[in-house]
């Protein structure tokens, strides 16, 4: 079986989200053949050297899942794309490049976090393409760390203004670029995250879109098995709050 998650936004404020992620681990993903993790597993990230102590304990969770003979793929999102080779080291895992095609249930499946085929959305794909210039992010990375926090922090909250403001049909994908990117790299499935609006969407010419929700109240998961792709919701555990 092969497991494939998205947008879980982990961070130290979010104990619940972590201690479902860490039970995830333990109970699927420690049993699967791979894990692919599509991108903003991290709430923020401002670079490798920048790393807290509950960043690097995600990592070491995940080598634990790694020594078990789990294969572990990293995309990078829109939250933590200046996530790099270090991490990837101290995590046991391998980044993989937007869109990536994987072999799924018996045939091949497009995989992508998502952000990118939201073309309708044209103050994102404005910022998109200056933050991931590569020039752009050598220079980013190279801040002094305080100025990284601000502008993240900044963006972070520039974002959360102007998503409020935003139609729900601008912040979903562009069916015209799904169209296009299905066709380019010829496949009939195409699993992403990005737009937190898990489903399964049935598509003319026997084709699917599956879309991974994000972490929130509850997980979610794509198990891959032999002949099938099944999008699985994954209540939290209830936690019993000390007096
Ligand atoms: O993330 P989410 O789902 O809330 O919203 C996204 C789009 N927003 C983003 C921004 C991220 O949330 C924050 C990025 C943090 C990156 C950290 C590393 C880089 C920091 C540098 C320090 C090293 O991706 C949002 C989409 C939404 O998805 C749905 O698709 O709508 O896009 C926006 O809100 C963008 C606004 O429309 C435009 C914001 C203008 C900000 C201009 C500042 C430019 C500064 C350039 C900095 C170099």
């Amino acid at each position: 079986m092969i497991l494939l998650i998205s947008d879980l936004h982990l961070h130290e404020e979010r104990a619940d989200i972590t201690d479902a992620f860490l039970a995830f681990l333990q109970q699927h993903a420690a049993h699967a053949q791979a894990l692919y993790i599509l991108g903003d597993f991290f709430e923020v990230w401002i670079g490798d050297d920048a790393i807290t102590p509950y960043q690097r304990s995600i990592a070491q969770a995940l080598s634990e899942v790694a020594a078990t003979g789990t294969e572990i793929y990293l995309m990078h999102g829109n939250r933590d794309f200046l996530l790099g080779d270090d991490f990837c080291a101290l995590a046991d895992c391998q980044l993989l490049k937007d869109p990536s095609i994987v072999k799924l249930a018996g045939e091949p499946v497009l995989l992508m976090h998502g952000d990118s085929l939201c073309t309708s959305d044209r103050g994102y794909i404005r910022l998109r393409k200056v933050l991931r210039n590569p020039l752009v992010s050598f220079v980013l990375r190279n801040l002094p760390l305080r100025t990284r926090q601000r502008l993240a922090g900044d963006l972070r909250q520039k974002s959360k203004t102007s998503t409020r403001m935003k139609a729900s049909a601008i912040t979903d994908v562009n069916p015209t670029a799904v169209d296009h990117v299905m066709a380019q790299y010829k496949v009939r499935t195409l699993i992403h995250g990005h737009t937190h609006r898990p489903a399964v969407h049935h598509l003319p010419n026997n084709k699917q879109r599956l879309v991974l929700g994000d972490w929130d109240t509850q997980g979610w998961c794509i198990k891959a098995s032999r002949h099938k792709l099944e999008l699985v919701a994954l209540p939290f555990a209830q936690r019993i709050e000390a007096d």
